[in-house]
């Protein structure tokens, strides 16, 4: 039968079955058993009497961290507090934009928040990602449920944004133990995490254990740019071709001019000029 990975701990997997909607807890074949060949989000292949995942599907894509197959949309969700960290945002966002995902950043905690984030919000991702305002604890989840219909999605961010929080809301059960690690999962020298899979609204949801670092996978610096939309109307005006944006003289650059003229979110830009020195000094590192 075929199903699809909604758990997998440490060596066991349960698999959805779409023929008959049961859950199998099944162990794994050959090469697959190996740790970390199969992902939650992974559509295989297996035997229901034997419970053995047999084979694989091929995946339309996968997040490296966390580890995820075939997922439409990354959500990245953010909140007044704790105190976002848009870096973290930015390269969520890229990393979606690499896997071809759509990027969605969700505004949590609205409840909190007099306005100040949603501003801060609308201002660096308006032009770049859908998004969405709710409160989990006031149930006003309306906006979210609408973007997430019938897909796969992941819930990315910062620890303690209210991730599981909202697939609380978002199931309607206890998903998880809100505020503290319902499982741990640990593959691999110090890696622990946790992922699972929720069904709601025809949306298959993976709540993620909540990262402060995600390495971004463009290896060249100067193929950063292109990962942001929101400067490429701009690009076209820059004198040199191939600028990187990083020129001192405005004159010469339209995305410097942009920020100065305050058409590119001015801190977006400069999270950009950072984000470009990590990736180039981690290139220079790989060839001198
Ligand atoms: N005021 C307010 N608090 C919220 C809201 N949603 C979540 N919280 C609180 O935020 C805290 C963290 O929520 P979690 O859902 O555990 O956060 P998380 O993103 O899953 O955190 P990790 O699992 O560590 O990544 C809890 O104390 C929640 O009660 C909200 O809409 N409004
Ligand atoms: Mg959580
Ligand atoms: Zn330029």
């Amino acid at each position: 039968m075929l199903g699809r990975v909604y758990k997998a701990v440490a060596a066991q997997f349960t698999v959805y079955g779409y023929d008959d909607g049961v859950r199998y807890v099944c162990a794994a074949k050959g090469k697959l058993k190996l740790s970390g060949e199969i992902y939650v989000g992974d559509i295989v292949e297996f035997d229901t009497r034997e419970r053995i995942i047999t084979g694989m599907k091929p995946r339309k894509n996968s997040l490296i961290r966390p580890y995820v197959a075939n997922v439409d949309c990354v959500i990245a969700v953010v909140a007044p507090l704790p105190e976002p960290d848009f870096l973290l945002v930015d390269k969520i966002v890229i990393n979606a934009i690499i896997e071809n995902l759509e990027p969605i950043v969700c505004v949590n905690k609205t409840d909190t928040d007099d306005g100040t984030l949603a501003e801060r919000v609308e201002k660096n991702y308006g032009e770049v990602a859908r998004i969405v305002y709710v409160s989990a604890v006031k149930n006003e989840i309306g906006e979210l449920i609408e973007v997430i219909r019938d897909k796969v999605v992941c819930l990315a961010g910062q620890s303690a944004a209210g991730k599981t929080s909202l697939v609380n809301v978002l199931t309607r059960s206890e998903a998880g133990e809100v505020g503290s690690m319902s499982e741990k999962l640990s593959r691999g020298r110090h890696t622990t995490r946790k992922n699972e899979v929720f069904t709601a609204y025809g949306a298959l949801i993976i709540d993620t254990s909540g990262f402060s670092e995600l390495n971004l996978p463009v290896e060249n610096p100067n193929g950063l740019k292109d990962y942001y939309a929101d400067f490429s109307e701009y690009a076209e005006e820059c004198k040199y071709k191939g600028c990187m944006h990083l020129l001192e003289s405005e004159a010469d650059c339209g995305v410097k001019r942009a920020v100065i003229n305050g058409r590119i979110c001015n801190e977006r830009y400069e999270r950009y000029a950072e984000l470009y020195r990590e990736v180039n000094d981690a290139w220079k590192k790989r060839f001198l």
